[in-house]
């Protein structure tokens, strides 16, 4: 028997107790076994109202019912019939269940206490059960809505009282049933089926109590045959609602419950089937003690999901319209797929379509930040400045987005909320916020490296009366801060952009440093028509360059020396000329720059002189030094007059260290010396960086695994592009590619071409899933942080690992070694048949996910 170890514990536990077996017991004994046990179930959600009702009954009884109605707003109404062999049981020991239930599927649930036998026989409960649905056809409005669809769903002989309910509703004519969930429900009355015989699914359920139930409930077998006991005898079965039937291995209901769906099914109605393997009779009424309990809670719950809400098919679902979005999907529509881009923003753009704070740009220079896969795009786009500013940038995603009609297969304003892979089906479904859910076969995140803001992670953040901005999410029609008392918090690459422009039209500007940056002058400028056409004419070679650098940035070149053997003359000419030359100006002048304390500190050294000079007041000068950490072991920033802007008289600075920030309150900002009042604050405090997009959805992988836990502490992946136990599943430039540190354009575009081939090859050979093995992605990972660890990178509280985010574990997230190293390793990755993943071939299914 190969039960789940929870499953195989409890039975250990329940076979110590004493006591005879059930079916030798009294009913009113039996009952008391099944409270004893519901006491250690949890409480379950807190719901927005939970209210006991007694419905009538045709025969003039009372029926007890109690509605859970959840936090959000209702989408549906679920009438549920809880199981126990139509003689045990009640709404008390199902109170979680249903709880859970209403919480996931934002539905609200009925729970109906029908009549139990053997004090109530058939078809009594049939009849309650018929009655409690027309109660709540009824009420629908004071159970959320009078529009709401209507569900019915149960568990064993309570999914055989929904099944019936349905049933009768078709012969009725009314009421319409949006969906029934059946889970391993009692749908014949033949106890003479193999799995009955096996002794494996002897086990909560067992044939003598099923005989025992049978008999208290409808004694006479005549009866048992009729469609209202035994809904498989149905003669027709068309026309019934979609159904989602779910059943254990070890259950003696399984094949009957099997039979059902597959007699739904051949009668043309929509049916989706799920086996939970391991498990036993009756595991999702255990709340708690189960772990696949709330597996299966889930499960139901994104049946529902897709039932209720829009549902559609696609071959891969991408998430982020960015570069990487865009390019992938011109990329997997030439290869023939179906590929629906979801994206939040109302525009192309990705990064350059969130951040419009004053004074954005790139720090890479601009005719190498751009796409290489087209040489006709190159030619017909000219970039105006060495460093293009935020809005140029961004008419260059919407030209690149109008060229290759881009727009029509992404859905703008609509946010990716979950994503669950189903084993049965090697597919994943999508689920967007807007409420539609795509069944997809590969599901790419594209969503960014730095796209989730940091929350305000300051006490009073939110009090405070005025307007606040964050960069990372400025509005589209910008900020007026003339004649305003400003203030900003955070001196990264943001801030340092930001506050020369900000300053010019506050009143007063008060900036609030941390940690000061290391910051070098952009020496930004337009550019010649020369310089253009001269990189027109070279763009094919420059294309290669980039590909084959360290960092996508090929000029200038990396120097092979360490410094050390760099006579001083000779350090100093270098230093002098990296100083105008960017954002790898400097690392890239000796070879051990950001690997050797002493190498590194000559460039720190004499990046600290460089910012003295452009302050004059020398106290203001030595507080915006950087002292705490290795140049380049935080991301370098470029600025236009930064330094410059503190020798304003309307400029202060505030430096945290001495003076720590104690809170945001309504008025202003509260450190150690004191509060000042503001009219605005700007944050500044940077991003939940390269897993902050990825964890924001709930992803799902294989045994309903979340992505969360398994991250908990730290992201694992293989290559940054594939993850064990998530098939299918790619990200682009995720945790542990080079991304972050090398030009963004030229790995989105190594990344996207390397997981489109990946896919074409899979089709060419009829595969239909793949995932890294978890040897792969430990490798993976221990080479990481053997790299890492060779240089000063973690010497830095920076947001490379995590540090800026409180409570996210530290880990390096970023490929070090450079990405024309990486480069090689992925291509030779792909040419051995993609070693460290592996593949598998369409499966044999009972049953395909149809609705
Ligand atoms: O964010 P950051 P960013 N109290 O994290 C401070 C890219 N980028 O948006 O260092 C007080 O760098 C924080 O202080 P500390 C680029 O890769 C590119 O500026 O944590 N202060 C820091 O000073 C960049 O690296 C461009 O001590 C708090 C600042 O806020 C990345 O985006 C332009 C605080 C955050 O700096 C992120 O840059 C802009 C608190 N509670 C950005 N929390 C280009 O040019 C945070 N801080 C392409």
């Amino acid at each position: 028997m190969k039960l789940d170890i929870a499953t195989t514990a409890l039975l250990a536990q329940l076979a110590s107790a004493e006591g005879p077996p059930m079916y030798e017991m009294s009913p009113q004994d039996a009952r008391l076994i099944g409270e004893g046990m519901a006491s250690a179930y949890p409480d379950g959600p807190e719901m927005a109202e939970t209210r006991d009702i007694q419905i009538p009954a045709s025969d003039g009884a009372k029926i007890r019912a109690r509605i859970h109605r959840p936090v959000d707003k209702p989408k549906g109404v679920m009438v549920f019939y809880h199981g126990g062999g139509w003689v045990l049981s009640n709404i008390d020991q199902y109170d979680c269940v249903g709880r859970q239930l209403a919480e996931r599927t934002a539905c609200t649930v009925l729970l109906v206490d029908y009549r139990k036998a053997p004090e109530h026989r058939y078809p009594t409960a049939a009849n309650d059960a018929w009655d409690a649905l027309n109660w709540t056809v009824a009420n629908l409005k004071t159970l959320g809505g009078a529009d709401l669809p209507i569900m019915v769903g149960g568990d064993s002989a309570g999914g055989n009282l929904a099944a019936i309910v349905c049933q009768k509703a078709k012969a009725a004519g009314a009421p319409k049933i949006a969906l029934q969930m059946l889970v391993y429900p009692v749908t014949d009355c033949d106890m003479t089926r193999p799995s009955y015989a096996n002794m494996d699914n002897q086990l909560l359920l067992n044939t003598p109590m099923m005989k025992w139930f049978w008999d208290h409930y409808a004694p006479n077998e005549a009866d048992r045959k009729n469609v209202d006991a035994s809904p498989l005898h149905a003669d027709d079965l068309s026309g019934l609602p979609p159904a989602v039937v779910v059943t254990a291995e070890y259950d003696i209901l399984r094949e009957e419950s099997e039979a059902y769906a597959d007699a739904l099914r051949k009668a043309g109605v929509p049916v989706t089937f799920k086996q939970f393997d391991r498990q036993m009779h009756n595991f999702f009424a255990m709340p708690g003690l189960l772990p696949a309990q709330a597996k299966a809670i889930d499960y139901v719950g994104d049946q529902i999901d897709q039932h209720l809400g829009r549902y559609s098919q696609a071959d891969v679902v991408v998430v982020g319209a960015g570069f990487a979005g865009m390019y992938q999907l011109k990329r997997l529509r030439e290869m023939g797929l179906k590929t629906r881009v979801i994206e939040a923003g109302d525009g192309v753009g990705g990064t350059w379509y969130w951040n419009r704070y004053p004074g954005a740009r790139c720090d890479i220079e601009s005719l190498g930040y751009s796409y290489g896969f087209d040489p006709e795009l190159e030619q017909d786009w000219s970039w105006s400045e060495r460093y293009a500013t935020q809005p140029e940038i961004l008419s260059y995603a919407e030209h690149v987005a109008k060229r290759y009609d881009l727009r029509k297969d992404i859905t703008f304003e609509t946010r990716v909320t979950r994503a669950v892979y189903d084993e049965d089906t090697s597919r994943w479904t999508i689920y967007t916020d807007t409420g539609e859910a795509i069944s997809a076969t590969y599901f790419i995140m594209a969503t960014g490296c730095l796209s989730v803001p940091k929350e305000p992670d300051i006490e009073g953040a939110e009090s405070f009366e005025g307007p606040t901005y964050i960069t990372g999410r400025w509005p589209h029609e910008g900020v007026d801060f003339t004649g305003k008392r400003v203030a900003v918090i955070g001196t990264g690459s943001s801030a340092i952009q930001a506050i020369p422009h900000i300053a010019e039209q506050a009143s007063q500007l008060t900036v609030y440093q941390r940690t000061p940056a290391y910051s070098l002058p952009a020496g930004n400028r337009p550019l010649t028509n020369s310089e253009v056409s001269e990189m027109k004419e070279r763009y094919r070679d420059f294309r290669e360059e980039q590909k084959y650098n360290f960092a996508g940035i090929p000029k200038p070149e990396r120097e092979l020396e360490p410094a050390a053997m760099v006579p001083a003359e000779e350090r100093q000419r270098r230093l002098e000329e990296g100083w105008t030359q960017g954002l790898t100006g400097l690392t890239t002048k000796f070879a051990d720059a950001l690997a050797d304390e002493e190498s590194n500190a000559i460039i720190s050294d004499f990046i600290r002189e460089r910012i003295k000079a452009r302050v004059k007041d020398a106290e203001l000068a030595e507080t915006l030094t950087p002292y705490s950490y290795p140049f380049g072991t935080k991301r370098p920033c470029l600025d236009t007059n930064f330094y410059e802007t503190f020798n304003r008289d309307n400029v202060t600075l505030v430096d945290l260290r001495k003076t720590p920030m104690e809170k945001v309150t309504p008025k202003g900002i509260k450190t150690s010396a004191g509060e000042e009042d503001f009219d605005v604050i700007v944050f500044a405090t940077g991003f939940d960086a390269m897993t902050g997009a990825l964890l924001k959805v709930d992803i799902r992988g294989k045994g309903g695994a979340a992505l969360r836990d398994k991250w908990a502490n730290g992201p694992h992946t293989y290559l940054g592009i594939a993850i064990a136990g998530f098939p299918n599943l790619f990200t682009i430039t995720g945790p542990s590619s080079p991304s972050v540190l090398s030009n963004m354009m030229v790995s989105i575009e190594q990344h996207v071409d390397w997981v489109s081939d990946c896919i074409g090859w899979m089709r060419e050979r009829g595969l239909e899933t793949i995932e890294p093995t978890e040897a792969a992605e430990e490798e993976w990972a221990e080479h990481n942080e053997a790299m890492a660890n060779q240089t000063l990178f973690p010497q830095a509280n920076s947001w490379y690992i995590g540090a800026n985010v409180p409570g996210k574990p530290r880990t390096f997230m970023a490929y070090v070694a450079g990405v024309d190293v990486y480069r090689i390793i992925c291509d030779q990755v792909a040419a051995s048949g993609y070693s460290g993943f592996e593949t598998a071939k369409a499966k044999q299914r009972l049953e395909a996910v149809s609705a």
